[in-house]
Parts: C-alpha cells; structure tokens; sequence
C-alpha cells in the first residue's frame, strides 16, 4: 500500500491512515455486503497493515448506515470466488497488529463473524447483532460456529443463531458479544478515540478461537443436547437449523482447525440445499414487491390522520396497525353500539399486551387516546387516507364511497379493504374514482404481514405511492396487484381450495388431505384453515359467484351442506372437524363424513383412494396453474409478486420460496404433464394456462419473468368481464 496520501484500495473499501492506526472504511452500499471486492480489499488492507511498520493497529467500520448486513446474499448459487469470507477472517484474527472493530447499524452474519474475528468491538447504540443465516437456509459460515461458542457460550451462541434474533449494544456487552458500547454514531471517531486507549494500555492481540467460554464441557454438552431436543421438535422439516446444532457441537469436540472444516462440510450442504434457494428468493421476493411501477414515478401524499370505517373484525385490526404506527385514527361505525364494539376490539389487543407486560398502563392510555370514533361522516372531514371495510355487499359499499365522496377533503385518498368485490364498480360511486385504491389487509390485520395494494383502472400513480408508502409505515409486505375477482390470492384460493374439494368428493377425507398438505409444510391445511377463518366467508362468496358460474363447471356441494347447519368452522365448535369446549384443534366429525358420502351419492362419484402425494400435486398443479393466469393477465406484475402474496398471507412454506418459485424447482413441463393428464376427468376446470404453455415451449421458467425489464402496468380493462 501507498502512503497515507492514497486512500482508496477499491471503490468499495477505504483505507486512511490516522497517526500509527489503520482505518479501513468498507464503502459497498446499501448494507456494505462483503461481495468478493470487499473480501479483496481487506485482505489486502491487513497484509499492508501487517507490512507497515508505522502501523500499530487497523480500525474496521462501516460507511452509511450499517457497520456489514453480511455476506452477499446475491453471490450464494454463484461459483465460489476467492477469497472465501472465512479466510478473510482468520486472516483478520491471525494479524500480528491489533484489529479492532467499531460497529454501528447492522452487523449481522458475515458481519458480525469478522467483528468476532477482530481483537476487540465496540458497538455504538445503533448496532444490530445477530446471525440470521438460518432465514436463509444457511449457518453462519465464516466461523460464527466456531467463534461465537468460544467467546459466549454454547447455548447462548445457540439461541442467537437459531433464533436468528437481533440484538442491541445492550444486550451484546451483557452476553460478551462486544466489549464496549460507545456514544454518538460515528463509528471512525468513537472506533479511533478507544484504539489510543487500547495501544495506551498496551492491550495484547486477544484472539476469539482462544476464548474460553466452552471450558465447563458437560454444561456446554447440556446446552447442545438441549437446542438439539427443541429444534428436533421446533425446526418443521426446515434442514438448516440441525446442521447449526451440528456445527456447535463440532465447536466443543474438535480443535478450532477441523471445527472450521466441519463448518465449512455443513455450510455447504445448506448452501446446496433447496430450501436455500426458496428463502434467498423469498428474501429478495418481498423487497422486489416493494417497488412498484409508480413508487418510482410518484411522490405518495402526506399521511397524517387518518379515518377508518366499520369496526368489526378488519376495521378493528386496520386500526391498531394504524395505532401501532403512531398515527391517529378517527373510526366510524354505523350506531353507537356498533362504535363502541369497535373500540372494545381495539382496546382488547392493547389490554393484552398490558396483560403480558408488553405495555405499560400509561403507554396503553395514550395509545387509545388516538383512538376516536363517531357515527357521523363528517367526522372525516379532515382525513388524508380513509380505510373502508365494511360489510362484503356492493350496494353498502357503493353508499359509504358516495357518502365519503361527499365529506372528505380534495385530494383524501379513499381505500376500500374488500376482499373479492370490483375496485372499479366502487370508485365509480364517487366523482374522484382517481382517488380510490383496494387496501386488501389480512386478519389479523394488525399481525399479517401482507398488504395486497389493489390499482384500479383509473388510480392515479401517486395514490398507489401513497398506498406502498403506508404500507412501509406499517411495516407489511407490499404486493401490487390488478383488479379481477379476488384480486390474486383469493383468486388463487378459491381455485386450489377447488381442486382439494373435488379430491375430497372424489374419494379423500378432509383429514387426510389436510395431512399431506402439512406435510408439504404448510402450518395448516385447508379444512383447518377454512374451520379457522369461518365457512361463511367462502359460502357468502359461492353464492354471490352463482349467477355467473360456469353450468357445465364441476361444482361441489360439500361445503354448502355443512353451511346450510350452520357449522361454520370454530366459531361455532364445528366446521370439517368438531372443536368441542372451545377447542382450537378440530377433531375428525363422523357427521360431516355421512355428509360426504351423502354427496358422492348425489353426485354419482365412487369414491377412490388416493395417496398424500397424488393430493399434493393436485393441489400445487392448480394454484400453480392459476398463479400463472394472474401473472398472464397483469393482475400480478411478476410471478415473484405470487411467491410474496401466498408466503405472507395464504401460509405457503417460505423454505419452498412460494408457488412460482417451487413449480420452478420442480420443472414446469412436469407441472404442464400433470394438468394434462388431470385434464383427461376434467378438461374445463384443468385448462392449462396460456403462460404456462407458452413457457414450457420456449423452455423457459417464471424465474425468467421476475427481472424488472419485463414489466409492464397497463392492465386490460375491467378483468371482471
Ligand atoms: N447481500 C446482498 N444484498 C443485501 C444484503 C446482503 N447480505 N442485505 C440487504 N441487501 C440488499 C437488499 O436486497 C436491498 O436491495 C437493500 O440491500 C436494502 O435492504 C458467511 C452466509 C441489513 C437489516 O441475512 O436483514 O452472512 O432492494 O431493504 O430494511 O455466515 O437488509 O434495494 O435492491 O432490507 O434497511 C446474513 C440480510 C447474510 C441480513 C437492512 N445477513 N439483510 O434492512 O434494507 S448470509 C443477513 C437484512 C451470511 C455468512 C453468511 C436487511 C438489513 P434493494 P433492505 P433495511
Ligand atoms: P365484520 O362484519 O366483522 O365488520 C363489518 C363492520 O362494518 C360491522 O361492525 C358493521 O357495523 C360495520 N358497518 C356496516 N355498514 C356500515 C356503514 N354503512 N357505515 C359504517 N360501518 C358499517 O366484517 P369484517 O370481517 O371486518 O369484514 C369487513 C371487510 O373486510 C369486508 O369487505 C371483508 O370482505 C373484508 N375482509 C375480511 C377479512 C376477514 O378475514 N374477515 C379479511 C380481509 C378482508
């Protein structure tokens, strides 16, 4: 290296001498991920370190933000480029001259490994520690295995890889992570300031793999076998948090050598494992979602009261994410004692959390006291955003718009939280239809992530800004999608939910349908989930779809049987299953099997056996199927946007990456083969879609389909026809 006069080793990573100390700045924004460059440039910056005899120490911050957000996630599936992260890091330890890391923001996975893998560390308040790999399908692979039992602890160490969890300065100095936590954020100045102190003490090379935190082995064995005994139980066919327990328990039997090349064997095997490439892509998925065609065009609308009408399951939870996010929320109610159960309902979530020591009394309080209601309209006079959800009838939306076209400011942006009805039909009951956008929250909706942004026909651009702009606020996944019936995930359910009934009338029971779907890896299957959410919700929709259904289409009764008495799921202590005493977990009903065999009768099906596997493909092959007709008809922009909206908000396992993603991995000729050999009993309901095809022939995937360039927005009109 030059002399002090030339700074820059790579673009990405800065080396300034400051007297005798080595300050290296890693400059790789957003996150300074430790992209190959940066691996370079730091090896090169501690060999010039090493070389120099006017340097007595090397400094690592970061610039921006963040200290490191890890290894770079966009290399894993690319072949491996030297220097590996690891090496780089026993580099850093191996240094003869002091390296101290001064960390700010986040420092997680690779990050934090090389913090560790520094002499010393100092966090500033805004540091965020962790090891999150295990949300990627991987273990911390740059010695966080081998380094981190050492200095905290087996167990411990074991809680923060498998939890994944973050971490504050606070708590990192109380666990041994850090050994300092400094003021401001200026990560240089702090970091300088502490190494004059250290080389003023003459402070030694301390270096990590000789900490000796696993010395009690039998302690240590307890804690291992303990995570082993939880994850065995916890970890739901997910493959990497084993190999983690794995990688630790190396840690304690072998010296640090062989445990970094039992880390490396069990890296790699995560590395190659599936379920890597499913949660790498749902991690990049869910960001991708956040950026849509206008967030880029259009500057959102201020936000700062804002209004929400009905307070029954949805208005209540929309409310408390709208609390949750510090806003003040005037909620409207049809009577007052309709106002007051939606207060109640709001109220009842913040008690809760007073209840299990979440919130104090007085945090409860002020939080309620942005809470108002009324049963006037004009109420509303003021708001920037107001968020409808109401009953699911047309005719009474139809008549809150018009009543909020009349009292709302110019240039309030109305929302409606609909789940199925047409966007367009309810802009069309007001004279700003520019200003009406869906809102489709989950219940809860103050928990589920998911926020599907429905853009109606005439939504202007910085409307659907505004909309993704809130949805940041309220920390949800975005996911922009057209306007049709059900938007794209109730489209998508009601055609896979479909497919499942027709399985069940054709031979399976509920149970064992709902069995291998969880075995898939779902939470729950799809009578449990139906029993959850309430049979009426879909029994109101098949009616309201009747007039307009398809005669010829196979249509199955099952569910409407179970309706018409009245067994709605438990809310009413039996659905598919009976939930006795208030039970959350149903129990197989012999009544809704004489139900089931009563309608095979009817509909002169003989019943069948089939396997968990048949069940599965079935089912797959026909969201799948639909997935692909939302992406074709531009109600989703991309098949990643499908990914993200069944992930967050239909219960589709994250470790498979989402539909789109795992008909990828199981090849979409083979997804196309199974439709057409379905198609031979039902060739209406199995009509392969046109996307589908067209990419089998062109030998291409729905990965192909997810890069930005091939975005379009103009959707065609009114999709309801
Ligand atoms: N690599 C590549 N890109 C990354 C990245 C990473 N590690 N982290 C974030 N990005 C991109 C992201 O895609 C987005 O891009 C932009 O940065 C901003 O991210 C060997 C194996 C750091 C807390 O798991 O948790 O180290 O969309 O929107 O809300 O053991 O990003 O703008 O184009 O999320 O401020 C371990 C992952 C890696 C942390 C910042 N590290 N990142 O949150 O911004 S594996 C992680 C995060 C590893 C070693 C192993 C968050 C963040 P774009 P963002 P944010
Ligand atoms: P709900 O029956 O629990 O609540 C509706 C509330 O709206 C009631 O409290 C009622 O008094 C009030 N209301 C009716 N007409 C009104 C009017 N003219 N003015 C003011 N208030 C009025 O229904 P919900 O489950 O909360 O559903 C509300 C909307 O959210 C529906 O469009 C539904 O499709 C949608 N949605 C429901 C769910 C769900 O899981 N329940 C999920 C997503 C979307």
């Amino acid at each position: 290296m030059n002399s002090a006069a030339d700074p820059q080793l790579i673009p990405q990573l800065i080396a300034q001498r400051h007297d005798d100390i080595l300050l290296v700045t890693i400059n790789n924004p957003p996150v300074n991920a430790l992209g190959v460059d940066v691996r370079r440039g730091l090896l090169d910056a501690i060999d010039a370190a090493e070389r120099d005899p006017a340097v007595a120490a090397v400094l690592l911050v970061g610039a921006g933000r963040n200290f490191i957000g890890g290894a770079d996630i966009r290399e894993f599936g690319l072949p491996p480029q030297e220097p590996r992260l690891p090496d780089v890091c026993d580099r850093i330890e191996a240094s003869s001259k002091l390296v101290v890391a001064a960390v700010h923001g986040a420092t997680l996975g690779g990050g934090l490994e090389m913090a560790l893998a520094a002499h010393y560390r100092l966090a500033l308040p805004s540091a965020k520690l962790g090891l999150p790999e295990v949300h990627l399908g991987l273990l911390p692979g740059a010695g966080g295995t081998q380094r981190t039992p050492r200095l905290i602890g087996a167990g411990t160490a074991l809680e923060l890889m498998l939890s994944g969890r973050h971490v504050d300065a606070a708590e990192a100095l109380a666990l041994g992570l850090v050994d300092r936590v400094g003021t401001g954020e200026d990560a240089a100045a702090a970091g300088l300031a502490w190494v004059r102190e250290l080389l003023a003490e003459g402070a030694p090379v301390r270096r990590t793999r000789d900490a000796g935190a696993l010395a009690d082995r039998a302690a240590q064995q307890g804690a291992i076998d303990a995570a082993r005994a939880t994850t065995a139980k916890k970890a739901r066919g997910l493959f990497s948090p084993l190999k983690i327990v794995d990688a630790v328990q190396a840690a304690l039997d072998l010296p640090f050598e062989a445990g970094m090349v039992r880390e490396r064997e069990l890296f790699v095997e995560c590395l190659d494992s599936p379920q890597r490439a499913g949660l790498v892509h749902a991690f990049f998925a869910e960001r991708e979602t956040a950026k849509s065609p206008e967030t880029a065009a259009a500057r959102p609308r201020p936000i700062a009261k804002v209004g929400v009408v009905g307070g029954g399951t949805m208005g209540a939870g929309i409310a408390v994410a709208l609390l949750d996010a510090g806003l003040p929320v005037t909620m409207i109610e049809r009577d007052d004692a309709a106002l007051a159960r939606g207060r109640a309902n709001v109220a009842k979530v913040y008690d809760s959390h007073v209840a299990k020591g979440r919130l104090t009394a007085a945090a409860c309080e002020a939080v309620l006291a942005r809470w108002s209601g009324s049963t006037a309209y004009d109420a509303l006079a003021d708001a920037d955003l107001v968020i409808e959800a109401v009953f699911e009838e047309m005719a009474v939306k139809e008549a809150v718009f018009a009543e909020l076209d009349r009292v709302c400011k110019r240039g309030a942006v109305l929302a409606t939280n609909t789940s199925y009805l047409d966007i367009d039909r309810i802009a069309a009951a007001t004279s700003r239809p520019q200003d009406v956008i869906g809102l489709h929250f989950f219940s809860p909706a103050n928990i589920m992530k998911l926020l599907e942004i429905v853009v109606a026909a005439k939504t202007a651009p910085d409307v659907v800004a505004t909309a993704f702009a809130l949805a940041r606020s309220l920390r949800k996944t975005p996911v922009r999608a057209g306007v049709c019936d059900g938007f794209i995930g109730n489209r998508m359910l009601a055609v896979y939910r479909q497919a499942a009934d027709h399985v069940m009338e054709d031979g399976a029971s509920p149970q064992q349908i709902d069995r291998a779907i969880r075995a898939f890896g779902y939470p729950i299957g799809p009578y449990e989930m139906a029993d959850l959410a309430g049979n009426d919700i879909g029994w109101a929709t098949r009616k309201r779809r009747a007039p307009t259904r398809d005669p010829r289409a196979r249509y199955v009764q099952i569910a409407d049987r179970l309706c018409e008495r009245g067994w709605f799921g438990q809310k009413t202590g039996r659905g598919f299953y009976l939930y006795p005493d208030g039970a959350r977990t149903g129990t197989p009903d012999p009544e809704v099997q004489a139900v089931i065999d009563a309608e095979r009768v009817r509909a002169g099906v003989t019943p069948r056996s089939f396997t968990d596997e048949e069940i599965v493909r079935r089912y797959l092959a026909a969201m799948v199927n639909e997935g692909a007709n939302v992406v074709h008809e531009k109600i989703a922009l991309r098949p990643l946007d499908v990914d993200v909206t069944l992930v967050h908000g239909y219960g589709f396992p994250r470790h498979l990456g989402g539909p789109m993603k795992y008909a990828d991995t199981v090849g979409l000729p083979n997804i196309l083969a199974d439709i057409r050999a379905f198609a031979q009993e039902d060739p209406l309901f199995w009509r392969p879609s046109p996307l589908l095809v067209e990419l089998v022939e062109r030998g291409h995937d729905f990965e192909s389909l997810n890069h930005p360039e091939t975005q379009t927005i103009k959707q065609p009109e009114n999709a309801h026809a």
